[in-house]
């Protein structure tokens, strides 16, 4: 069944005291956590965390920032949970994101944009046990 996502609540976001907030629109929204924990990427597994997109020029600034404090990933569980996650945190750019979404709320620019969420079922699964060996996704 297609029906989890991987939600990562960025370094901005952590340090702008922020993580109840996105937890509280994320529960409303109808979301189950199958795994959550705060963790800090070091900046080799930043770089592998983000490797597909080694070749933008924004790369090198992306693990940076993504590494310099810690952050909040989960496993998410819903029904559409890839689609359903997307419509919650808006358009990658905050000032582009729709009124009431995540991003909107609580990202100030595209590199600093408070939350990531997985952009396939693929992807999700990839996401989801580069930060979760042990949990059962399946
Ligand atoms: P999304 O996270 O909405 O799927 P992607 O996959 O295009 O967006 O980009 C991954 C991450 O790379 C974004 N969350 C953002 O932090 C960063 N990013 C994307 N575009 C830019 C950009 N033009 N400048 C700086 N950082 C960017």
């Amino acid at each position: 069944m297609e029906n989890i996502t991987f939600m990562m609540i960025k370094p901005d976001a952590v340090e702008n005291g922020f993580i109840g907030n996105i937890i509280e629109k994320v529960t409303s929204a109808g979301f189950k956590f199958k795994a959550l924990k705060l963790t800090q990427l070091s900046k080799k597994n930043a770089e592998k965390f983000y490797k597909i997109h080694k070749d933008k020029l924004f790369y090198e600034d992306l693990v940076k920032f993504i590494s310099r404090s810690p952050i909040l990933v989960a496993v998410l569980e819903k029904e559409n949970a890839v689609s359903d996650f997307r419509t919650l945190i808006g358009a990658t750019n905050p000032n582009d994101a729709a009124e009431g979404t995540i991003r909107r709320l609580y990202a100030k620019s595209v590199g600093e944009n408070a939350v990531h969420g997985s952009d396939s079922h693929e992807n999700a699964l990839i996401e989801s046990s580069f930060h979760f060996a042990s949990v059962d996704l399946y």
